[in-house]
């Protein structure tokens, strides 16, 4: 997988890239991230990228030249172009199993200021968002969108770990414990000591459903559950309003 951030603070990136996972997987060549510096697309003179708005308004707005410049020059017949704004579709787990999956070549634009001149739209693919509040600019979004893909990067990180992961199935994920047994009187569920595999199996998926339950109940309207969940749920219910 390829990616290829366009942005106004390329330093902001690299300096997110160069630390932990990601950093583990570029150097493993399951993902290359380009960065390309905004400023170095417009044909305005003092590097400008910006303008005040027609019709008058507080703020600057991207240009659409610099944009498209730089979107023409990165972009192949397997590139997918996104744009990060508010406005745009909300990032989700789903998605970002989609495009690990199914893309050769992300490119992000990293929007910035009051927005960027509507124009833009026309040459990307998506608008994405990363969720309903506003970010003073595009780069901490299209970090989470490069960090929750390469994730799923086979590789990357064990394959295991995002079978039972949160949001796989609609559930979150169990709870886990480790050392010490006793905490100041708050123990681990004895079934997690007792080397009982299909027991410890019941109790993490009774642990998603209850994890759901109790702190993302939306989540549950959202799939089929089987007789079992349903009761187990239904029990969970009744014990609360007891
Ligand atoms: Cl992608 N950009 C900005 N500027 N604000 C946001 C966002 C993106 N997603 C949520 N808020």
């Amino acid at each position: 997988m390829k990616f290829t951030i366009i942005t106004l603070f390329p330093n902001l990136i690299k300096s997110y890239i160069s630390e932990s996972i990601i950093k583990r997987a570029i150097e493993k060549n399951k993902v290359d991230i380009e960065i390309v510096d905004l400023r170095n697309y417009t044909n305005y003179s003092h590097n400008q990228v910006d303008d005040y708005q027609f019709g008058g308004g507080k703020g600057m707005v991207l240009m659409v030249e610099p944009i498209v410049n730089a979107i023409e020059k990165y972009k192949t017949n397997e590139s997918l172009v996104i744009l990060t704004s508010p406005q745009g579709k909300t990032w989700n787990q789903k998605l970002s199993k989609n495009y690990a999956n199914n893309c050769k070549h992300i490119i992000i634009i990293c929007g910035h200021y009051e927005g960027f001149d509507e124009r833009v739209l026309d040459y990307v693919d998506l608008e994405v968002s990363i969720g309903d509040y506003v970010l003073t600019g595009g780069e901490l979004a299209s970090l989470v969108l490069v960090d929750s893909i390469t994730r799923l990067i086979d590789g990357v990180i064990q394959n295991e770990s995002h079978l039972n992961e949160s949001f796989e199935n609609n559930l979150l994920d169990y709870s886990v414990y480790t050392k010490p047994v006793d905490f100041r009187g708050k123990v681990v569920p004895e079934v997690l000591l007792s080397g009982h595999h299909a027991n410890i199996e019941k109790f993490r998926h009774e642990s998603r459903l209850k994890n759901t339950y109790l702190k993302r109940p939306d989540l549950l309207n959202e799939q089929e559950l089987s007789k079992t969940d349903k009761e187990f749920l239904n029990n969970l219910k009744n014990r609360k309003e007891e």
